[in-house]
């Protein structure tokens, strides 16, 4: 395989991977408790511009000096789940067939989602598990279909990238099932003093099969089982000392919380959160405090109430959605998503954190980012990206496209040369549009340092399968 740009700070770091947007991204799903995906159902869409978008967000964490690299797009419309659903036959006649019987199948077959990486698996890096390896699990996400297709995919991806099992292992997605039902990091944040220090890992579940008597969400579905957690936290080999599990605050989710990260954002040794994160909140505190002590860990916790920010507002703007940053030169950034900035309340809670004492404050200063596409289908900055903690010599190891000023042109250059500004049912159905994004992704593999690894492997195939 090409060689990749290894990130030359030798130090142990945080990567962003970012999910690239598809040439299908649409806005004719809804997803379950996604606000955002229900308010802008049926509004046009434009995939060049979310693909741009994400693009620019990448560029901008890269140009702080943050590790940043790509994961690819999966192939779309998919036409494996078409046939699995009945729609049989040569693309013409799958895609006609589906998009005049099933719209709505033609749609959740074409979902972009698998661009919102920070549901693409959960990592534990290697200070904390046993055998001092990088563990991913990809999510199942069997809660909703378009997003129950990515899973296979993004395994392939992952395996593409992290393919040396000297330093990483990446597992299989756990069982499909609804007592297992996983959302991936989303629901996970780690808290360490030190990237490169063992860390307390907080994994934030809705539901507890165990538990079926529990206050739970009554309008929308809790999409984190703890059983998932556990397996994780097991199969990753963490120290159960070191884990804590908590559960939502089920009135949370039934306002548009469905995931931990719509309410709660991590990163070092501080946290942020709205008051409703937790349906226990002393509880869970306490229980972190514990861990943390263990590790000599000194949590910086910020949490804002619902009379500063109530949880409608936060959910609309997804302030908690922001990405929390530490720049080469020390400093501690909040990169949030553009709706946040003109919100008197956010900003007046992003103020005041700024004008905390030195010790105490959870960020130094603020960004804000148009990622407006993406926000429309309830994915902000952070749901964007999967955070990789990565020693110098797993940066290395890895088959990963670091972006670099030039990658991000040549990618930039991809999308305008191969992405529609605009999505229909018509342009879904079209063969020829299906054909053009196949050789898109044919196109984008030399690009990410992706020939002829399993991801490519699994495009072609489907260009085989699909198209004949
Ligand atoms: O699963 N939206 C996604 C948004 C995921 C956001 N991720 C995090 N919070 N980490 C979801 O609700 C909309 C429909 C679509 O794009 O096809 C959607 O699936």
């Amino acid at each position: 395989m090409p060689t990749t740009h290894p990130q030359p700070t030798p130090q142990t770091l945080e990567a962003n991977f970012d999910g690239l947007v598809g040439a299908t991204h649409h806005f004719l799903n809804t997803a379950p408790g996604n606000l955002a995906s229900q308010t802008h159902r049926g509004e046009p869409a434009n995939p060049r511009a979310a693909a741009r978008q994400g693009l620019d967000k990448m560029r901008r964490l890269a140009d702080l000096g943050i590790p940043q690299a790509v994961l690819p797009p999966q192939p779309r419309p998919n036409l494996d789940l078409l046939a699995a659903l009945g729609f049989a036959g040569p693309a013409e006649k799958a895609l006609a067939h589906a998009k005049r019987d099933a719209p709505h199948l033609l749609a959740a077959a074409s979902s972009s989602s698998f661009m919102w990486a920070a549901n693409a698996a959960t990592v534990s890096p290697s200070p904390d598990t046993a055998d001092s390896r990088l563990h991913l699990t990809p999510a199942n996400l069997i809660t909703a279909l378009h997003r129950a297709q990515e899973p296979r995919f993004t395994a392939a991806a992952l395996r593409s990238i992290f393919a040396d099992e000297s330093h990483f292992a990446v597992h299989d997605p756990l069982p499909a099932a609804p007592d297992l039902a996983d959302e991936g990091a989303a629901n996970h944040t780690r808290l360490a003093p030190a990237f490169d220090a063992p860390a307390i890992h907080l994994f934030a579940f809705g539901r507890d099969p165990r538990t079926p008597d529990a206050p739970s969400p009554t309008r929308f579905p809790a999409r984190q089982s703890a059983l998932a957690s556990e397996a994780i936290a097991r199969q990753h080999g963490l120290n159960p000392a070191h884990v804590v599990f908590a559960r939502q605050h089920p009135a949370a989710i039934d306002a548009g919380v469905f995931h931990h990260d719509v309410i709660g954002v991590g990163h070092l040794n501080r946290l942020l959160l709205h008051q409703q994160a937790f349906a226990d909140p002393a509880a869970t505190h306490a229980q972190l405090d514990r861990a943390a002590a263990s590790l000599n860990l000194t949590l910086r916790h910020t949490t804002l109430t619902d009379d500063q920010l109530p949880i409608d507002q936060a959910v609309a703007t997804y302030l908690f959605n922001s990405q929390i940053v530490s720049t080469p030169d020390g400093r501690t950034i909040l990169i949030a998503p553009a709706e946040c900035e003109t919100h008197a309340a956010v900003r007046a809670a992003i103020d005041h954190a700024i004008n905390l004492p030195q010790d105490q404050r959870p960020f130094d200063a603020a960004e804000f980012v148009d990622v407006r596409q993406s926000m429309r289908n309830g994915g902000g900055p952070a749901c964007l990206r999967l955070r990789v903690v990565m020693t110098p010599a797993q940066r290395a190891a890895a088959n990963a496209a670091w972006l670099t000023p030039a990658l991000h042109d040549q990618l930039i250059a991809w999308v305008d040369h191969h992405y529609p500004d605009a999505t229909t049912l018509d342009t879904l159905a079209d063969p020829a549009q299906l054909r053009a994004n196949l050789n898109a992704l044919d196109a984008l593999a030399p690009i990410l340092h992706l020939t002829d690894s399993p991801w490519h492997q699994q495009i072609t195939d489907c260009a085989n399968r699909w198209l004949g």
